[in-house]
């Protein structure tokens, strides 16, 4: 087992069973994905200590354990220098917090969990990931001075869930809710720190002309580093344009309002190797997702937070972005203005359509539902990926009927977002509600839709169309499970952690499906009652 590994935590998990051998789908390599399970086991260990000795639980135990779980996350972390570091911070912790027992935790290995009976594996699994995934929310919220002690105080119980033993269906499955539950409040707390900090986002038209001149492009999910870029450049002949995740920036006044956040930069991550070969300037990564660099642009990669690669320039805690700003004016950018393009040919996408820009227009919503106007909602998002059956979420919102609204969210979006959808009543029948962290928008405005219907979400006329890639997705949809929401539909394929049980259970109970065609499911949804 030295060089072998086993990892099934994402959508392009190799045949859709775990990737195992030398290396993932990911480029994960063997080595470093046996490093992230023994960062996983310490913080298990840490959560069982921990739980015996609360009042040693300080800060910067919430940290590491933040830390520990988001540099597992899909496309964070390739770097076993850092990852090593990460994992004697997590032991220096346990040390400290465990000094004054008397008896030391056992270590946990992580390949009790991969080896457990299957319904175990697959609930210990969808605890584990769905942490991994609220850890990325708490991590932003705490980076803007905002964090919760109820959701810290969560992780510790869920990774002690991770460690139970003897702990099977009856037990797991509550806390695999509560996930869900206790995400909810992540969200909130992470939608409360962006509003807060930057204002509601504001419909926004974002360009994809990269300007002539030296320019920066930042990806991922951290907006507070993109603040801190774009002060760093301001008045330096720099312009900065968004990639990925990064794109519903455009929309939060306090950021809109540099003139140097020009536009957008290319469509979703599986596309970087492609779109940044040529690219006259340097891309700077908060968070996932980060592929391997090419050789072709690799010296145009730098990292920056929990995001690291072998040999890639990391951006430290004092985050001065010198090298990178000297990098953008060493490559000058274009000669010239460069018009790019969406997937479909678009030149401009529209974002900032957050819980309170929705919800403002909500009368006019509500009355266009109740005259006919509109007959139907869609969420169709979520994560992006490389999988050709992904081309189904294109060909879902192109041929949703003129009658209806697509909602979205998350790096999915980019394989529609430049389509010209046109308007039902003044509004767009395409609204971008922002990153996959702003899922909460969606879950507010259904929410506050059912209460002017009088109605549960269950019975709006709203169905969920979910792409899923990486474990933010996994606390989505566990949290979206606790609200009790049904018939999501779920692609392009079905997690390999879901083992045949804990699948009919979630399909008797809340009728998840995976993705069918677009006609045919579009058929079933415009036959359904509404
Ligand atoms: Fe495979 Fe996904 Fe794990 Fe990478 S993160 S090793 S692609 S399952
Ligand atoms: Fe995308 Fe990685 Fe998930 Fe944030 S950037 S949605 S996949």
């Amino acid at each position: 087992m030295s060089n072998q590994m086993f990892c099934f935590q994402c959508e392009q998990t190799a045949g859709c069973t775990g990737c195992t051998g030398q290396a993932g789908i990911c480029g994960k390599k063997a080595d470093t994905a046996r490093l992230q399970d023994q960062l996983t086991g310490a913080l298990v260990k840490l959560a069982h200590t921990a739980e015996k000795n609360w009042g040693m639980v300080t800060e910067a135990t919430n940290r590491v354990v933040l830390d520990g779980l988001f540099s597992s996350v899909t496309n964070v972390n390739f770097n076993n220098e850092t990852l090593t570091v990460l994992l004697n911070r997590v032991c220096a912790e346990d040390e400290r917090v465990s000094a004054s027992s008397e008896v030391r935790e056992p270590n946990f290995n992580m390949e009790e969990v991969w080896q457990a009976d299957e319904d175990v594996r697959s609930l210990k699994s969808l605890i584990l990931f769905g942490i991994r995934g609220m850890a990325a929310y708490a991590y932003h919220a705490m980076a803007l001075g905002y964090s919760d002690n109820e959701v810290n105080r969560f992780f510790y119980k869920a990774l002690s869930a991770i460690g139970m033993k003897d702990w099977g269906m009856n037990e797991l499955l509550p806390v695999v809710l509560e996930v869900g539950e206790i995400n909810l409040k992540c969200m909130a707390l992470l939608d409360q720190a962006n509003t807060e900090t930057y204002g509601a986002p504001v419909p926004t038209e974002v360009s994809m002309k990269a300007e002539k001149g030296p320019f920066i492009v930042i990806s991922g999910h951290d907006l507070y580093d993109l603040k801190l870029l774009l002060e760093q450049t301001a008045g330096k002949g720099i312009q900065v344009y968004t990639h990925g995740e990064m794109l519903p920036a455009h929309g939060y006044p306090a950021l809109h309002q540099y003139p140097h956040l020009k536009g957008n930069f290319g469509t979703a991550w599986q596309n970087q190797q492609n779109e940044f070969a040529d690219l006259p300037a340097p891309i700077l990564f908060t968070t996932n997702c980060l592929m391997p660099p090419k050789v072709s642009y690799s010296d145009r990669v730098f990292t920056t937070e929990l995001v690291s690669y072998p040999g890639v320039t990391h951006i430290g805690e004092d985050k001065d972005f010198t090298p990178v700003i000297q990098k953008a004016l060493a490559l000058g950018g274009y000669a010239e203005d460069r018009q790019m393009t969406g997937i479909n040919g678009g030149k401009t996408v529209t974002t900032g359509f957050g819980h309170d820009a929705v919800l403002s227009v909500a009368e006019r919503v509500i009355d266009a539902v109740k005259t006919g106007a509109i007959k139907r909602f869609f969420l169709v998002g979520g994560c992006d990926g490389a999988r050709p059956g992904r081309n189904y979420f294109t060909e879902f919102v192109k041929q949703t009927p003129k009658d209806t609204v697509v909602l979205t969210l998350a790096c999915g979006k980019y394989r529609f977002n430049d389509l010209e959808l046109g308007t039902i009543g003044g509004l767009p029948r395409l609204m971008d509600m922002g990153q996959c962290n702003d899922a909460y928008s969606a879950i507010r405005v259904a929410i506050a839709l059912a209460e002017a219907f009088g109605c549960g979400v269950n019975e709006l006329p709203l169905s969920m169309i979910l792409s899923w890639y990486e474990q933010k997705a996994v606390c989505i949809l566990l949290t979206l499970l606790h609200l009790g929401i049904q018939n999501i539909r779920l692609g392009p394929t079905l997690p390999a952690f879901l083992s045949p049980n804990v699948l009919e259970y979630l399909a008797q109970r809340y009728h998840i499906a995976p993705v069918t065609t677009p006609e045919e499911d579009l058929k079933a949804i415009l036959g359904e009652k509404s």
